[in-house]
């Protein structure tokens, strides 16, 4: 029986410390916090991953240095499963049961406790996959996670500095090679290429160019090299690329600006011109935000949830056109963070189902239908076909013309659709197909329903593990007085909704409200939070407007 290698272990532990007094928590995007005390984490993880791999008998594991549309000073860190999925959740107690060992000794306990539960032959080779985004801390983060690697003996694969959706896919591709799974070359020029030729059978002809606002992150570099794939047909015009400069990632730009403050970003002003689209990706180029002004210079927001109607909708009529309706269900997944009207919108036409927030939950809901289509709010998600459909869409033969372009229209979406992850360049290009199929322009697209005035606002609390959920997030069972004051005030709102959850990435307690008039969302929305604070806020942060 192979054992742990020991000194190795020990000789590298005691050179990433953990933060005295420091609690890390595997969340709904793995680890996550300020850039400059993750030394310890990565390390471990580096350990666990290799683990992970040693499980699946030498499969490669992927590693993705990242803190998304935080702030630059944020960094953090997810694994991912050899399919190109988030880590298994069984496993991200492992994760967070090591991250928080306070000696190399009881590191050392934990790594043989795992063994033995996980029951991992230690035999096995071990492949780790890893990239990072473009965020200042994230080398010495990687030297970290490498020291991890090292001391297990993992064979190391290095990407660079790469999107969190190409680091999926690269998984996928390694772990799928030679098989009848084959997923794509894996490089990412395959991947590049993967896109774009099924863009390229879907497109007809040219639409205008489209401007894109890249969140000063590794978005930026990504998309111009796919502009140089794409560029033929749809030109990308690109802001808020300088992903050397100090500060500005997602910084008054990004998915998470537009979604947040339901603005344009300010560096798009005047860029952008009436009658025309544009999309936010965020820090690690898996959201995806639209956006337009009108003739009026109104702007306009496309979310996740516009993205999902247009998307579903165009799959259902592709479905039909196939032929195949009674044979492939299409099905949508949303959160709680869902614009009530467009469940309504969606609920009209398909089966819809709603999942507590993170994406491992929607990824596999999901996969229950035989396309599934999954967004979150913010803008993260993807449509995943099922195997039996893909073999399905293979093998049927058509009765006619049109059921036949059908089916190879709907087999090119399932190459142009990332199906490891949310993409944001894989999915501007879907949204891209469909409006150019529909001949729709972003005024029209906006106009499938109208989003319902709400407010999504925060609160820091001292322990946000007190808050307790239950119905897809959208109870608390604890604290109870908090639920019976939100059910309270709802009542008083015309077409109110409003519910409370911790977050999973932040030291937070979100609060999203919901009413038919915008002033009543704010009164809403700014009561709730009032009630949180009266029950576990920090009152010293407590806004005045709260009390
Ligand atoms: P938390 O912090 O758990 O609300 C946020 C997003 C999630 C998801 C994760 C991962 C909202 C309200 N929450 O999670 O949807 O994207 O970050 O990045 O947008
Ligand atoms: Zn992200």
């Amino acid at each position: 029986m192979a054992s742990l290698p020991l000194d190795a272990i020990v000789h590298l532990s005691d050179l990433h410390p953990k933060p005295e007094g420091k609690t890390f928590g595997y969340g709904t995007a793995g680890f996550r916090t300020t850039g400059n005390i993750l030394g310890s984490v990565l390390f471990r993880v580096g350990l666990l991953a290799s683990l992970r791999s040693k499980k699946f008998d030498g499969k490669t594991i992927g590693v993705m240095v990242t803190a998304s549309h935080n702030p630059e000073g944020d960094n953090g860190v997810k694994l991912v499963d050899p399919r190109g999925e988030m880590l298994e959740t069984s496993w991200e107690t492992y994760a967070t049961s090591l991250a928080n060992a306070a000696t190399t000794s009881k590191l050392v306990d934990e790594l043989r406790h795992i063994v033995a539960v996980a029951k991992i032959d230690l035999s096995k080779p071990s492949r780790v996959l890893y990239a990072r985004d473009t965020r200042p801390s994230g080398a010495a983060l990687v030297q970290c996670l490498e020291d991890g690697l090292r001391a297990m003996g993992a064979q190391r694969r290095n990407e660079g500095v790469t999107t969190t959706p190409i680091l999926h896919y690269l998984v996928r591709c390694v772990n799928t090679k030679g098989t009848r799974d084959e997923y794509g070359d894996d490089n990412e020029e395959g991947y590049y290429d993967k896109l774009s030729n099924a863009f390229k059978k879907l497109m007809a002809k040219p639409p205008p160019p489209l401007i894109m606002d890249c969140a000063n992150g590794v978005g930026a570099i990504a998309a111009q090299k796919l502009n140089e794939h794409i560029g033929s047909i749809l030109q990308l015009k690109l802001y808020n690329i300088a992903t050397t400069t100090a500060g500005v990632l997602n910084n008054g730009c990004g998915a998470d600006y537009v979604k947040t403050t339901q603005r344009l970003p300010p560096s798009l002003h005047g860029v952008l011109k009436p009658g025309e689209r544009g999309c936010s990706l965020d820090g690690d180029a898996d959201r995806l935000m639209y956006f337009y002004l009108d003739e009026e210079n109104n702007f306009g927001m496309l979310d996740g949830d516009k993205i999902a109607a247009l998307v579903s909708s165009f799959i259902v009529d592709l479905v039909k056109n196939a032929g195949l309706d009674k044979q492939i269900e299409v099905g949508v997944v949303q959160t709680a963070y869902a614009n009530g009207s467009s469940t309504r919108y969606l609920e009209k036409r398909v089966p819809v189902r709603c999942v507590p927030t993170g994406v491992k939950h929607l990824h596999h809901a999901a996969e229950h239908f035989s396309i599934g289509v999954y967004f979150e709010a913010n803008g993260h998600g993807t449509v995943l076909f099922s195997p039996s459909t893909l073999d399905l869409l293979r093998t049927h033969e058509p009765s006619t013309p049109a059921q036949e372009t059908a089916i190879k229209q709907l087999l090119a979406l399932s190459e142009l659709i990332n199906q490891t992850v949310g993409d944001a360049l894989s999915d501007m290009l879907l949204v891209e197909v469909v409006l150019a199929h529909r001949a729709f322009t972003a005024v029209e697209w906006d106009s499938l329903y109208t989003d319902l005035p709400n407010r999504l606002v925060k609160v820091v609390v001292p322990s946000r593990q007190k808050f307790i959920t239950t119905d897809a997030e959208r109870r608390l069972v604890e604290p109870k007085e908090v639920q019976a004051r939100i059910d309270a005030l709802v009542r008083k709102y015309d077409g109110g909704r409003a519910f409370v959850r911790p977050s999973g990435t932040e030291d937070v307690v979100r609060i999203y409200a919901e009413a038919t008039l915008r002033p009543q969302v704010d009164e809403l929305a700014s009561r709730l939070s009032g009630v949180v604070y009266d029950f576990e806020g920090d009152q010293s942060k407590r806004p005045k407007e709260y009390l």
